[in-house]
């Protein structure tokens, strides 16, 4: 694009507006940055300007720098010296901010002497969850316009704030209640220059004055992060640039705040952190939905009150969908209800939402024995009991009661969804929307298209996934579709470590130290080790009599230790505590069946442990590719991000893969075969990959 098209001037009465264009959300890629170097420049020296106004075109001010743009070479301008050119201007200059104004784009913005901002804008810097910092002035200047406390607040949380709180904090001058922020913008440029105010330049400002208080929260914030953020990179170097801000000359400040910022560019997290927001947003693309756009939805059935089905009830009726409940009796259909309600009340309570909205939002909502109460609606989705037999009757009342284009999802966690459709006169309309409790919470939403399931089916599911608020991923059909189908595996191999020596609660701890939240057999407890036993009785009759099986396990789900909610597991929860502690009858059990079994113990270390748990996860993500259930490597990524605790800065499993490289982890997983062939199945994807130097990374691009 020219440069003259990506800044659009127009001048009136001495005021001049520059307007960024760069669709869709104006980020700040090498060409608008050298268009508005020179727009500024120009109306800087040419006398018959008074005053700049910046804005953007469209729907926003401006999103940050190209994030499409991080790896690449840097070109000039950079972002630091537009920003101390906009700065050094001898006029006024104003940004006139509406939609977003993120990252470089607010920094833009702190580089104007005045800020105004319509009403809905949204304000932030968050770099921090690209693995960044804000690197063209924002660690200098805001903490001198606002202070050290709320600076540091918003830049280590990434947060946005509307006009309102922004006028409260400092960082804007003026919100604009009505109308357009550019033609404010011009406004607020006369009202100056006719007050005959001048230039004021964010990095004379007086947010720092009392040192002793700014150093405090500085400090302050240093422990926070140790305890909360110490696998994090960027943070701790956020900090740094403030304590550079509040302990030197502007000038100096900058040059820290850069070379800070280019380790944070250069770091692994960036990268990670980079491909985790441009795989969500590929992922959430179907590729069906060009050609096939979606029915539009507006009530949604829901057969099954149960947890699952309750959730999904309030994660729909939150979207402002009406929604209606099937449970086969009286009794059961007043428990959905509570459970619907308990799941309102709990948010009413927490302060999430006030009665009245939780009053207005259940008038959405109702519930009946009768499947002829989901006649109208688009959807239905069964939230039933995991049973084939009983999942067919529910599939075979729909398809009587629903009308013939209504979508017909079921939220099975594993069951073949090609027999389920076979129940129907209309299996292109059968797709699979795997939830994960609790439903209204979890973000991830698994889209399993079954073999008849027709593009608009598809589509369907993609945009209600969106007015949900869900992550979508899609999957294909198998025994556990994506995410369940890999997690068996890891699991298995951390089962294996246990019973070769390693204790659950190392393996745990090991795993929070790569950064998991927690670790798997925190997750077993959690869950409930009831339900991981009913999967492998299920599975027990299909088992590889060869397979090695580790029973540990089925042992404590014998003696009904099934974690949290009985109050031990893997680990004892004294008095209904959350935070288990370690049991030594869990370990002298484990001992017993090793000595069954003739294992003699040994030491792993944590390294060791992390290897296996991830070589497994990382061959069985590249089964679930190579086999087309997971488009690309990315939306295995994306499904172990927001479905199963996996640490954002490490990108997913595939990214992490292609970090360490892949090389490596074909080594690990032939090193361990030695041992166990059968379980260790080098991936023929993984091979291939390997043998042409390739990695992951490569596949993701053809559909995104
Ligand atoms: N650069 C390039 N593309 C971007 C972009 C950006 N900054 N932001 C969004 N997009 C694309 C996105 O990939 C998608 O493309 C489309 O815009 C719509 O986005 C020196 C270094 C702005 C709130 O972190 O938070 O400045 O998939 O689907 O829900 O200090 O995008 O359609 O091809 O998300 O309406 C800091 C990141 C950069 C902002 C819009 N800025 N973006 O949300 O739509 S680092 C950010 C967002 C920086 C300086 C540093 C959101 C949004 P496509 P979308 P949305």
């Amino acid at each position: 694009m020219e440069l003259s098209q990506l800044v659009v001037q127009t001048c009136l009465d001495g005021v001049v507006l520059l307007r960024v264009s760069n669709p869709p959300v104006n980020a700040i890629s090498t060409g608008v940055r050298r268009a508005l170097l020179d727009a500024v420049e120009q109306a800087d020296t040419d006398s018959a300007i008074r005053a700049i106004v910046i804005t953007g075109a469209g729907k926003s001010f401006m999103a940050g720098a190209d994030i499409r743009e991080l790896g690449l070479p840097a070109q000039p301008p950079s972002l630091p010296d537009l920003c101390n050119r906009i700065e050094n201007c001898a006029k006024p200059v104003i940004a006139a901010m509406h939609g977003v104004a993120l990252g470089g784009g607010l920094e833009i913005a702190l580089s104007c002497h005045y800020r105004l901002a319509a009403e809905e804008v949204k304000l932030g810097l968050p770099e921090v969850l690209l693995g960044l910092m804000p690197g063209a002035g924002g660690t200098q200047r805001l903490p001198r316009l606002i202070g050290v406390e709320s600076a540091l607040a918003l830049m280590l949380s990434g947060r946005h704030v509307l006009a309102k709180e922004a006028l409260l904090l400092g960082i804007i001058d003026r919100h604009v209640l009505l109308g357009d922020a550019a033609a404010a913008g011009v406004q607020y440029a006369h009202e100056l220059l006719n007050a005959g105010a001048g230039v004021r330049r964010s990095r004379d400002a007086e947010g720092l004055k009392d040192h002793a208080a700014a150093q405090a929260f500085l400090d302050e914030a240093r422990n926070v992060l140790a305890k909360k953020s110490r696998h994090l990179f960027s943070p701790h170097k956020i900090v740094e640039a403030v304590q550079s801000a509040l302990g030197m000359a502007f000038s100096e400040g900058l040059t820290q705040e850069r070379a800070a910022f280019l380790s944070c560019l250069q770091s692994p997290q960036c990268e990670a952190f980079t491909h985790a927001f441009l795989a969500e947003r590929a992922v959430s693309k179907a590729p069906e939905t060009p050609g096939a756009p979606p029915l539009p939805v507006m009530a949604v059935g829901i057969v099954g009150g149960g947890l699952m089905g309750a959730g999904i009830a309030v994660s729909a009726i939150d979207a402002g969908l009406c929604v209606r409940m099937v449970e086969q009796d009286d009794k059961a259909a007043a428990r959905g209800l509570a459970n619907v309600e308990k799941v309102f009340a709990g948010q009413v309570s927490k302060g999430r939402i006030t009665q009245a909205g939780m009053d207005s939002a259940l008038k959405r909502f109702s519930v009946s024995t009768d499947y002829q109460s989901l006649k109208d609606v688009d959807l239905a989705i069964e939230a039933v009991f995991e049973d084939m037999n009983v999942k067919k009757m529910v599939f075979e009342r729909l398809n009587l009661t629903c009308k013939p284009e209504a979508v017909l999802a079921t939220n099975t966690s594993y069951l073949d969804i090609d027999e389920i459709a076979r129940t129907v006169s209309r299996p292109e309309r059968v797709i699979g929307l795997h939830f994960f409790s609790p439903a209204n919470i979890m973000p991830l939403l698994e889209i399993v298209v079954a073999g008849k399931t027709d593009a608009q089916t598809v589509s369907t599911a993609f945009e209600f996934a969106k007015k949900l608020r869900k992550v979508p991923v899609r999957a294909g059909v198998c025994d556990g579709f994506i995410g369940n189908r890999v997690l068996a595996v890891y699991r298995a191999a951390a089962d294996h470590m246990m019973e070769d020596g390693a204790s659950p609660y190392q393996i745990d701890r090991a795993l929070r130290d790569f950064g998991f939240a927690m670790g798997p057999y925190q997750v077993a407890d959690l869950a409930g080790g009831d339900i991981g036993w009913a999967t492998r009785k299920r599975r027990a009759a299909n088992r590889d009599p060869n397979a090695r099986y580790v029973q540990i396990p089925d042992r404590l789900c014998e003696r009904g230790w099934f974690g949290q909610k009985t109050g031990r597991g893997y680990y004892l929860y004294p008095q209904g505590s959350r935070t288990g502690e370690e049991d030594p009858q869990v370990l002298a059990i484990i001992d017993e069946e090793r000595r069954r079994v003739g294992i003699e113990p040994k030491r792993f270390t944590d390294g060791e442990i992390v290897r296996r748990y991830l070589a497994a996860m990382i061959n069985e993500g590249a089964n679930v590719v190579f086999d087309g259930i997971a488009l690309r490597p990315l939306d295995v990524d994306v499904t172990f991000l927001h479905g199963y605790g996996f640490p954002r800065f490490r990108g997913g499993p595939m990214k992490y893969a292609d970090t360490i490289g892949l090389g490596k982890v074909l080594a690990d997983i032939n090193e361990f075969s030695v041992a166990d062939p059968l379980f260790w199945k080098p991936s023929a994807l993984l091979v291939d990959l390997v043998g042409r130097r390739a990695g992951f990374a490569t596949l993701n691009n053809a559909l995104s």
